[in-house]
């Protein structure tokens, strides 16, 4: 792989080839789109998209963890699937992003320069990056952000404009956290950064979740106008507060990197851990919220599923009225 060193795939024999298709996950694949687009019709219907060319081997082996193989990209791509199949099923008894058993696959090499990622209701699509400031955007948390897209859309289906798009970002960046987490990868080790594999000059990816306005467009604070952000930004309000319900304010080094997160109200917050913070907010995801759920609405849900989960008046439902008041809603 390109980030995550020599990963271990379940691959399908097909006579004398190897395919990247691991039958123990749905079938999930991979593919090369040799840098092509998708025609308009397929953006703006879902008609006519290339599906790419499914890599195979005549070995067991693939990618050579440099850009010069353009399977590498595809192990990555493929090791994201694996690892954030693994995290929901592990976690959540979930089965796949659609909760059937049923796979998906990963389109890489999209376009030229194409510095993003995507889920589209189907299938994952990523780029390689500018090749200078950015190289593919194949790591785990992103890979894990592009799928939770899916279980959003499988679940809350929370609207994307407005808060509730902030709130579906939110969800993507945090679960996309929890499986870099989940991987314990120690190329990928887990941090709060989103991309900082990829971020070849600064390593700190596009946003950070202790602090999300540091990187001056996201928010860390809630106020009135939020939903009227792009939703990548207004996400920020949902991300700062899981970092601080999970990790707590102030500093704190977490594998290495050095994470600080203020609060907008001046309050300290303990957190209360990774684990229950995810619980907490997949089954408020999974059972409290809707397609129309604001910040506010988020604070009841995830109220809800913390009193579901540990207790009514417990230590981790507080914390989650602490760690919502930190960040503005009430
Ligand atoms: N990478 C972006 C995302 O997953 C693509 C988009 O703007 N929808 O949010
Ligand atoms: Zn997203
Ligand atoms: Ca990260």
């Amino acid at each position: 792989s390109l980030y995550s060193g020599t990963v271990p795939l379940q691959l399908t024999r097909s006579g004398s080839t190897y395919q990247l298709k691991d039958p123990t996950r749905g079938n999930t694949y991979t593919t090369d789109l040799n840098n092509g687009t998708d025609s308009l019709g397929c953006q703006l219907f879902g008609v006519n998209c290339k599906t790419g060319t499914l890599f195979t081997s005549p070995d067991t082996s693939f990618g050579n963890g440099a850009t010069s193989s353009r399977e590498s990209a595809g192990v990555d791509a493929q090791y994201g699937t694996n690892v954030t199949w693994d995290y929901y099923k592990s976690t959540f008894g979930r089965n796949g992003i659609f909760g059937t058993g049923a796979g998906s696959y990963n389109r890489t090499h999209y376009g030229k320069n194409y510095v993003n990622a995507f889920w589209d209701g189907t299938k994952m699509t990523y780029g390689d990056g500018d090749g200078v400031s950015y190289g593919p955007l194949v790591s785990l948390d992103v890979a894990g952000h592009e799928m939770s897209h899916g279980v959003t859309e499988h679940s809350a289906n929370l609207t994307y404009e407005g808060e509730s798009g902030g709130l579906n970002e939110s969800t993507s960046d945090i679960f996309g956290t929890m499986v870099e987490f989940h991987a314990a990868n120690s190329n990928d080790p887990g941090d709060y950064l989103i991309g900082e594999e990829f971020d070849l000059k600064n390593h700190t990816g596009l946003r950070r979740m202790d602090n999300p306005a540091s990187d001056g467009d996201s928010v860390n604070c809630w106020s009135s106008g939020v939903g009227n952000l792009d939703v990548h930004y207004s996400s920020g309000v949902g991300n700062h507060f899981f970092y601080l319900l999970a990790e707590g304010s102030g500093a704190k080094t977490i594998n290495g990197v050095a994470h600080n997160s203020p609060t907008c109200n001046g309050s300290t917050v303990a957190g209360i851990g990774r684990t229950a913070a995810a619980a907490i907010w997949y089954r408020a995801l999974t059972v409290y919220m809707t397609s129309s759920t604001d910040y506010h609405g988020a604070r009841t849900a995830t109220l809800s599923a913390a009193q579901d989960l540990y207790g009514p008046g417990s230590a981790q439902q507080s914390a989650v009225a602490t760690a919502w008041s930190a960040v503005g809603v009430s």
